[in-house]
């Protein structure tokens, strides 16, 4: 109850703001892109992350809120953060993709601060496309036109119903850190098995895939052996402020 009110408050002093991890690729690490990650600037607490307060915000009907004030303060950063063709990924929640109405406003939205759309992407949890899936599906559809690409987040850890992988207007998908945690060389591994199943998977159904949460050399030599070009994670990146990402990357703040 405490923390609710807390959220409240936070959104009207706009407490909220964008942490940026790069997405590289594996082979030369060159940058391909940035995941917007929400950091809450709390005034006694300090930096805090979603898993925090998430849950809470998500019960209570703020964290719609909370995303559209960070999607403002992201759209405002893309154009700094668009070195050659990056982008920027957005993490949807359910609830938004439920809304009649959201690409619509995300369009507006970008159209006020000029965001092209390839320098922008979404991501979405299985679960967003489980509910009204045919709402959801001309939405993502209707993104995908306007040239806004969508990426499934988490990938292997939820329902993975295998058919949303063609349904959907789907870009890419993002192979779940709990997988690239558990890589062993060698080919005993479970997760070997799983990261080259949806490698091949995606491989022959035209998407792209990123590996999430690339701690170790050996991760993403594994990785790379496995055939996968793109991921993220400590190894190259924790999450960091605008500003810091500008200053690594030699940008103009
Ligand atoms: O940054 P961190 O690893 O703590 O993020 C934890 C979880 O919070 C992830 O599952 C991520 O998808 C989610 N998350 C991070 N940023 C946002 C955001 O801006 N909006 C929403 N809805 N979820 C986010
Ligand atoms: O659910 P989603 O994939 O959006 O969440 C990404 C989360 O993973 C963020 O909270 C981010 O801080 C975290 N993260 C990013 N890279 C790494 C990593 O290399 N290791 C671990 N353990 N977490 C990571
Ligand atoms: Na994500
Ligand atoms: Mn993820």
């Amino acid at each position: 109850l405490e923390l609710e009110g807390d959220l409240r408050r936070a959104l009207h002093r706009q407490e909220f703001v964008p942490h940026y991890q790069p997405i590289l690729s594996l082979a030369d690490g060159r940058l391909v892109g940035f995941e917007a990650l929400m950091r809450w600037h709390h005034p006694v607490r300090g930096l805090c992350v979603p898993g925090d307060f998430l849950g809470t915000a998500e019960e209570t009907g703020s964290l719609e809120h909370m995303d559209w004030q960070l999607y403002d303060l992201v759209c405002k950063d893309i154009r700094r953060l668009s070195v050659g063709r990056a982008y920027t990924t957005l993490n949807v929640s359910p609830r938004h993709l439920r809304a009649p109405d959201f690409d619509e406003r995300l369009l507006e939205l970008m159209t006020r601060y000029g965001v092209r759309p390839a320098n922008l992407r979404l991501e979405v949890t299985e679960g967003a496309l489980l509910e009204q899936p045919e709402e959801v599906q001309a939405c993502l559809g209707r993104l995908r036109d306007a040239g806004v690409l969508t990426l499934l987040d988490d990938f292997g850890t939820g329902y993975s119903s295998l058919s949303y992988l063609h349904r959907f207007p789907l870009h890419g998908l993002k192979i779940d850190r709990s997988f690239v945690h558990e890589l062993r060389s060698g080919e005993s591994g479970g997760s070997t098995a799983i990261v080259r199943a949806i490698r091949l998977l995606a491989d022959s159904l035209g998407l792209e895939v990123i590996a999430e949460g690339i701690e170790s050399e050996e991760q993403r030599y594994q990785l790379r052996l496995l055939g996968l070009s793109l991921g993220q994670g400590y190894l190259f990146s924790k999450p960091a402020s605008a500003d810091e990402i500008l200053e690594r990357y030699g940008l103009s703040v």
